[in-house]
């Protein structure tokens, strides 16, 4: 009896010191938290709890092929924030999408796809349910989550201060996720100059420009000149899962994908946008990327995504044109680019908008409704198109 009394007591000091180190802890360094965002307008977290007055890293990623940003608001001003961002017109762009309010704490710019930001901020020291949106064009309706400061969660099926698809059970899990943060890691690049017709043997060869990128994104605007350059860059891939993995690469002019030193993908020569794909089987663990480029004249483009085990479609290049080529690359008036055309559209009176309505459903079970007459979404819902 005095033995099990002492354990007793032994188990209950245990507990009391590991109390008071993971209070301690907790207080003495800053919460990180990593936030993704997904696509079909989601955050892969949609909740999570912080103590009033600590420090927040928010690490926000943007895994997805449209824009996105996180702003975090007052109590109960989500929708009054995110309605207020749609009024921005003109404004929109270069104010990141995050209107002029009070009611705004603190926001991330407009990530574009692949890249990353850091949000530093203090949770605030009233208690309280402090939300995140995303105010990019319209994608507030859906794309929330909350910051729960000195409160407990109540179960998720019951949260209405997460979106009804998390509720529901909907919500990318964890290890659905893609892999590697902001992609490759250790991304490193070398820009070379020359008119060739094949991809040289760049090792052979001495590099303009030599950097690192911390996006871990290829990109074609590593090079300065738009014509007659050649670009290899090269990360670390991290694997969790073990298996066959496929990946896109399509260019113009010639370009090669290694993997761990062997071809996967060879799309060579002079030509358009050309997309080849190639598999490999990958191990778990850290797989070496590299990505060689060479553009001639005319028209350049990039771009690189896989899928396999856990990872649906993942980015390793910007898919862009350059920066100074006259087409935006990116999304700004549209909010939802549809993936391979399988956009369903409806053209009839829609409940919640004037007749003139159009409904549009896409792949990744997001639609929205745009009112022509005034010429704004005038809903925006995941799941079942009408
Ligand atoms: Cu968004």
């Amino acid at each position: 009896n005095i033995l099990k009394k002492h354990r007793l007591l032994n188990s209950l000091e245990t507990l009391l010191a590991s109390f008071f180190l993971s209070t301690f802890i907790v207080w003495g360094q800053p919460l990180e938290i990593e936030v993704r965002a997904k696509a079909g307008l989601q955050f892969n977290k949609v909740r999570f709890e912080a103590k009033p007055g600590q420090k927040v890293v928010l690490d926000v990623y943007n895994d997805d092929q449209m824009a996105h940003n996180l702003v975090f608001t007052k109590e109960g001003k989500r929708q009054a924030v995110a309605n207020l961002a749609l009024t921005l017109g003109e404004e929109a762009e270069a104010k990141n999408w995050v209107p002029d309010t009070d009611d705004v704490l603190w926001a991330t710019p407009v990530l574009k796809p692949g890249e990353n930001h850091k949000l530093k901020f203090t949770a605030p020291n009233k208690s309280g349910v402090y939300p995140y949106v995303c105010t990019f064009i319209g994608h507030g309706f859906v794309m929330y989550g909350a910051m729960y400061v000195g409160k407990d969660m109540p179960e998720i099926a019951k949260d209405l201060n997460v979106p009804e698809l998390a509720r529901t059970g909907g919500v990318p899990k964890e290890e659905e996720a893609i892999v590697a943060k902001g992609a490759l890691k250790n991304f490193r690049y070398r820009v070379y100059e020359g008119g060739w017709d094949k991809l040289p043997d760049f090792e052979k060869l001495k590099p303009v420009k030599t950097g690192e990128a911390k996006s871990g994104i290829a990109d074609t605007n590593f090079s300065k000149k738009r014509d007659n350059f050649g670009i290899v860059m090269e990360g670390e891939l991290e694997i969790k899962k073990k298996g066959k993995y496929t990946f896109n690469l399509g260019s113009d002019d010639g370009s090669r994908l290694l993997i761990n030193g062997v071809p996967v993908v060879v799309n060579d020569g002079i030509h358009g946008v050309v997309r080849k794909s190639g598999s490999t089987n990958l191990n778990a663990g850290v797989n070496l990327v590299r990505i060689e480029y060479f553009e001639k004249g005319g028209g350049e483009h990039l771009s690189l995504d896989m899928s396999g085990p856990g990872i649906k479609k993942l980015q390793l290049a910007r898919n862009t044109a350059p920066k100074n080529s006259q087409k935006n690359p990116y999304p700004t008036g549209n909010p939802i680019i549809p993936e391979n055309n399988e956009a369903v559209m409806y053209r009839n009176f829609i409940e919640g908008a004037s007749p003139r309505g159009i409904g549009v459903g896409y792949p990744e079970k997001v639609n929205l409704c745009f009112d022509a007459n005034t010429m704004q979404i005038a809903i925006l819902w995941h799941g079942t198109f009408i």
